[in-house]
């Protein structure tokens, strides 16, 4: 697994700008790069997308079916709702796997449920930026 699509859904552009006591002080820019070390020590080549748009997300995940190994995803609040997404993921048959920074199972009842989780490899949830590190590494496995 060399190539690695990341996806940053709605609002995570917002990280360590507002609402600390849910996602800490951790920037997009700090998650891209932690990433991007930790891709560079196993030799794996990332591409990076925020978007705060649905159809953005399914096109990049379309086009991942071009060059991409697996799909490393935070859907932000799509987790909970999104069928397209979902759709987009089942369709290109990528392995991905969902992360998450806060815990979603022990937040309000609507954050309980992931429409995604099932067609994921799996899920990790409420570990902050590590989330994302061990979301990779979970990917990387065989
Ligand atoms: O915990 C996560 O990673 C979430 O995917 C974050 C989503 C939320 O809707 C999911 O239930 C769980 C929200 C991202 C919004 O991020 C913000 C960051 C700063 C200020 C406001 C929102």
């Amino acid at each position: 697994m060399t190539n690695i699509l990341i996806l940053h859904g709605p609002n995570l552009n917002l990280l360590g700008t507002r609402e600390p006591g849910v996602y800490g002080t951790v920037t997009l820019a700090d998650i891209n790069a932690a990433l991007e070390r930790e891709a560079g020590a196993r030799g794996i080549t990332l591409r990076v997308l925020q978007s705060n748009h649905e159809g953005a997300l399914i096109d990049a995940i379309h086009e991942a079916r071009g060059w991409a190994d697996g799909i490393l995803i935070n859907p932000g609040a799509f987790t909970h709702y999104s069928y397209a997404l979902r759709d987009a993921i089942a369709a290109v048959g990528l392995p991905a796997v969902e992360v998450h920074l806060s815990h979603i199972h022990a937040r309000e009842p609507f954050r309980h449920t992931s429409v995604i989780a099932p067609v994921c490899r799996g899920q990790i949830s409420g570990f902050g930026l590590q989330s994302y590190l061990l979301g990779l590494a979970a990917l990387v496995v065989d």
